[in-house]
């Protein structure tokens, strides 16, 4: 019987460095629980980044990944599959869309977007040819590959990993005036931005600025791009959190609890206008829609809907952020809470490089309940949004008696 630090070291002799998790090792995940190997049970509190907003091992989106993957689980885009057309249909009508193009992370998601611009930009906006600009903000987190670290503001992101894709700019986030000036160049394709900011440390914009970026870049002929991998999927409160500030993105990108943290499935949705800019044999992928996928996917979806999962994500969330407030407003050591549904964050009086935030995590594993910080000095809390108030009550007791034990 292989202990936790057994397993750790073995991931230290034979894996890549490429993570600094905290020291538990998980065995078991139902519902908002986790149990590591040696039997301890949590709260999870951080939903793998917030990919199973439907709880750990949703017996429905567990169904659908038995029963397609007794039947075919690959066919690859070299010919079609009893499947993919209905998921298709499914998901365009679901997020009211004309077209979806299937893909599988996150990060193949925001490629795609920006592909899919840039087409348009040429062949719709007739920029000339490769002058497409793509404008995105400071603090912006969409994955790790050269496309998406090129993007970034992060040194740990991008040291080390130059030279870097041309055609992007950077603007501060929640800065109109800022935007205002990028959409004057005519080469401008799009703007791409996450609704709230979650690797930043659950950066919320001011109210008015979603709505009055797109309306800019409406009036600009520049598509808006919604990353909305993180905050999508009832996370926010809403199906996706552009929602909130009623619109719906030119490009909306979905990744992560689209499977319900069962399978690598992202999603692009835009209009016939934008997406049938790539013609066959332009873009793709070998597991893009493949059954399994879109089965999961369908499930995944369906369980948000049924369950009401968005309404619950409000709901549990703004009892959160009531409670955490009150203790917030005698506490010497946490600033403040920001968030929206239920993902949260606080940030806790010091700099970046302190560890109190990251000792504060070991604190809250000891007493059951598992986040992690985001740069240093902030804690994201995110739990999947079928927790209900006795459970989240348990929750806020047991992250206030953490943050005590600090004060
Ligand atoms: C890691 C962070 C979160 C994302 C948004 C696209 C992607 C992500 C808004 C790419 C991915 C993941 C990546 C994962 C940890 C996690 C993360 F801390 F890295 F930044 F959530 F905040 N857009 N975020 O948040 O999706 O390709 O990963 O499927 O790299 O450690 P992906």
């Amino acid at each position: 019987m292989l202990t936790s630090k057994d397993l750790i070291n073995l991931e230290y002799e034979y894996g890549a460095h490429n993570y600094h998790p905290l020291p538990v090792v998980l065995e078991k995940g139902e519902g908002v629980y986790l149990w590591d190997v040696e039997g301890k049970k949590y709260f999870d509190f951080l939903s793998a980044y917030s990919a199973v907003n439907q709880g750990h091992c949703h017996p429905k989106i567990i169904s659908a990944l038995i029963d397609q993957s007794k039947k075919l689980t690959l066919t690859s885009r070299a010919f079609h599959n009893n499947v993919l057309g209905q998921y298709e249909k499914f998901i365009t009508d679901f997020f009211d869309y004309d077209k979806v193009l299937p893909m599988n992370t996150g990060v193949e998601g925001g490629e795609t977007a920006i592909k899919l611009a840039r087409k348009w930009g040429y062949e719709v906006k007739k920029i000339p040819t490769d002058s497409a600009k793509i404008i995105f903000v400071e603090g912006n987190f969409w994955g790790r590959t050269l496309g998406a670290i090129s993007s970034s503001t992060d040194p740990s992101s991008t040291n080390g990993f130059g030279p870097f894709m041309p055609g992007y700019e950077i603007i501060p986030y929640n800065n109109l005036d800022s935007l205002k000036k990028a959409l004057k160049d005519p080469n401008v394709a799009a703007f791409m931005v996450e609704p709230i900011q979650g690797e930043a440390g659950v950066v919320v914009p001011d109210e008015n600025y979603l709505r009055n970026a797109y309306e800019m870049c409406k009036d600009s002929n520049v598509l808006f791009i919604a990353d909305e991998v993180q905050t999508g999927i009832g996370r926010t409160g809403k199906m996706i959190c552009c929602e909130h500030h009623g619109f719906k993105p030119d490009i909306l990108i979905l990744g992560k609890a689209l499977s319900g943290g069962v399978f690598p499935v992202s999603a692009i949705l835009a209009s016939d206008e934008v997406m049938l800019t790539i013609k066959p044999g332009e873009h793709g992928s070998t597991f893009g829609g493949n059954p399994v996928a879109c089965e999961v996917a369908m499930a995944a979806l369906k369980v948000i809907r049924d369950e009401k999962l968005s309404e619950n994500a409000h709901n549990m969330g703004v009892i959160f952020r009531d409670k955490i407030q009150t203790y917030i407003n005698n506490s010497n050591i946490v600033e403040k809470i920001r968030g929206k549904g239920l993902l949260n964050a606080i940030v806790i009086k010091d700099d970046e490089n302190s560890d109190i935030a990251w000792n504060i995590c070991l604190k809250m594993a000891e007493k059951g309940l598992l986040a992690k910080p985001t740069h240093g000095n902030i804690i994201r809390f995110a739990p999947p949004l079928i927790i209900n108030e006795d459970q989240l009550n348990n929750c806020i007791e047991i992250i206030i008696s953490s943050l005590k034990d600090f004060e």
